[in-house]
């Protein structure tokens, strides 16, 4: 029996969302629309699966289809990236790094990553995660005035700290990151340089991000944010680190792999390596910087000035608004972005002083520069009038005309 037969109340929602998705301008840096290809993978009958180990050495029998696929995502995921070993199995981002942080240290341990306040992620050392809770976190932080980071104070943090491993790789960074350096710093006090790509992987994938791989001693990505695959992670690895990380994922901190959300990995690896996903990447990064440019011609303030990826963070201070008060002002108007905080943030991680945008899923969309700039045009209205319902329905007329040019999915 079909959804619709079975739980009506289940497929009724999932209709309205597929609809509120097609409606609305999705500002997510973190979110994207992954293609009905992937979608059908990931919903197939490989979720019927038992697969605990890796092709060729599994620990349940039956997988003659099922090693098949996961030895194609994986050798699709090296070809991508141009890795020597990669691991497609982390259910998501934070499984990855728990990973990652298995294969390299003991508990205890001291290591590097920026605070989760300066763009850093939550398993970069905060807190109230186990990153934070069972090892020593150091963090280091961009530059007050720049707010970019500072190379060498992160030299000179490491050299007093002598971390074991150095995290970069952000969720909330506008800028590229100098994976040399990273290198370089790593290298003079003998740690592990690990790098999270979760926000840029697609960029990296099309080209338009510098790639970590000949510098990184281990990689962590999510695949469905730029990358636009289905919600799930990866790890990548040079020769010298591939059998600890693959350890490290099974049977160190995950059991049975999600072959049908593999066999969805495999797919986006497929459409990652055709010449248009090139096309939308460096459209991704161009939509980005026209946003960028017409929000601070509106008198917007943008953390580090700019943009140099899919992401912009704005700092909404100047404009006398919160993050929380912004995002349900956008929100209402059709708008969806995340509130965030930026560096050296005065409000509550709840409350925030900033948002985050993102190019990435309009840029999917279809969506171009033109697009871009009246996009940047109604989220300044919203923002210098965040009180005014009116203004906002019109908001959210105006966004429903804008998506209704570019359907989500065109069949
Ligand atoms: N939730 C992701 C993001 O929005 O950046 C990070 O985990």
């Amino acid at each position: 029996m079909s959804l619709k037969q079975t739980d009506s109340e289940i497929y009724g929602l999932i209709s309205s969302e597929l609809s509120y998705q097609q409606s609305t301008l999705r500002l997510i840096a973190s979110e994207n629309y992954a293609s009905k290809a992937v979608m059908e993978a990931t919903g197939s009958v490989l979720t019927n699966k038992y697969a605990e180990g890796y092709p060729g050495k599994r620990y349940y029998a039956g997988n003659r289809h099922i090693d098949q696929v996961e030895a194609i995502a994986i050798e699709r995921a090296k070809k991508l990236f141009g890795v020597y070993h990669a691991n497609v199995q982390p259910h998501s981002g934070a499984s990855a790094n728990f990973a990652a942080f298995y294969a390299f240290l003991q508990p205890g341990d001291k290591f590097m990553g920026l605070e989760l306040a300066q763009g850093g992620h939550l398993t970069h050392g905060s807190p109230v995660n186990y990153s934070g809770k069972w090892f020593k976190p150091v963090a280091y932080m961009v530059d007050r005035e720049t707010e970019a980071l500072d190379y060498n104070a992160i030299m000179k943090k490491a050299k007093e700290e002598q971390p074991k491993l150095i995290i970069c790789g952000y969720t909330a960074y506008p800028l590229i990151i100098d994976f040399k350096a990273f290198r370089e710093t790593c290298d003079a006090v003998g740690a592990v340089l690990m790098v999270d790509i979760s926000h840029f992987a697609g960029l990296v994938a099309g080209g338009a991000y510098p790639s970590p791989v000949p510098y990184a001693d281990i990689i962590t990505s999510t695949t469905h944010k730029t990358l636009r695959g289905p919600r799930g992670a990866m790890m990548m690895a040079p020769e010298r680190n591939a059998q600890i990380m693959d350890k490290a994922v099974f049977p160190g901190t995950q059991g049975g792999p999600l072959e049908n959300v593999i066999a969805g990995k495999a797919v986006c690896y497929h459409e990652a390596l055709q010449p248009e996903f090139k096309t939308y990447a460096g459209q991704v990064v161009k939509n980005a910087k026209v946003l960028a440019d017409e929000l601070v011609a509106s008198g917007v303030r943008l953390v580090a000035g700019k943009t140099e990826t899919h992401l912009i963070l704005v700092d909404l201070t100047p404009k006398g608004i919160t993050g929380k008060e912004a995002q349900v002002a956008l929100e209402e108007a059709g708008i969806i972005a995340n509130r965030n905080m930026i560096p050296f943030d005065k409000q509550k991680p709840f409350v925030t002083s900033g948002m985050r945008f993102g190019s990435a899923a309009l840029t999917t969309r279809g969506m171009k520069e033109g697009e871009m700039k009246h996009t940047a045009s109604l989220i300044v209205k919203v923002l210098e009038n965040p009180n005014d319902s009116e203004l906002k329905l019109k908001v959210r007329k105006d966004v429903e005309e804008l998506c209704a040019g570019f359907p989500i999915y065109k069949n």
